[in-house]
């Protein structure tokens, strides 16, 4: 079965418990579930992460481009989208399509949200629409990853 590798970036793991104005009330758990029903829609498998830390999403975009069936990347990843070039380096690095997603409309927020050093490397971006947003970006990944299959730029 194909696989959809979400990943999570910082404080993710807090979601529903601040900030519901901004976030909504909906936990990780919440968002894992959303992801999964949404990929069994397109007989995927849905492989679900999240972390603190920087290097470790670095690790697991590497690892997604490395495994065979990985039909792409769902990545919301949190405050490292505003600093990070070498998680921007390592969507180039890559031979599977990430779609980059925010819960919030980062460009109607603080000016140092509005750049995302990952959007020019992303094959996608789904920005505002919270938790559902995960669940466009896998129909997006599964409707037009067969047409991408090796031909990403
Ligand atoms: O809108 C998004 O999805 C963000 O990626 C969320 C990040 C933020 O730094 C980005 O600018 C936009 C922050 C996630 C932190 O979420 C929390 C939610 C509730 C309580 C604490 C943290």
């Amino acid at each position: 079965m194909p696989k959809i590798l979400v990943l999570n970036g910082p404080n993710l793991n807090l979601l529903g418990t601040r900030e519901p104005a901004v976030y909504g009330t909906a936990t990780l758990a919440d968002v894992e579930s959303t992801c999964r029903e949404a990929a069994k829609a397109h007989r995927a498998d849905v492989d679900f992460r999240q972390t603190n830390h920087e290097g470790i999403l670095v690790d697991w975009l590497h690892e997604a481009g490395a495994a065979a069936g990985t039909l792409g990347v769902v990545l919301n990843a949190g405050a490292y989208t505003h600093t990070s070039v070498a998680l921007h380096d390592a969507i180039k690095a890559i031979a599977v399509p990430v779609i980059e997603v925010h819960l919030s409309n980062i460009h109607a927020r603080e000016p140092f949200r509005q750049q995302s050093w990952l959007s020019p490397a992303c094959a996608g971006i789904v920005i505002g629409f919270g938790i559902a947003g995960y669940a466009l970006a896998i129909d997006g990944l599964a409707r037009t990853a067969p047409a991408r299959a090796g031909a990403k730029p």
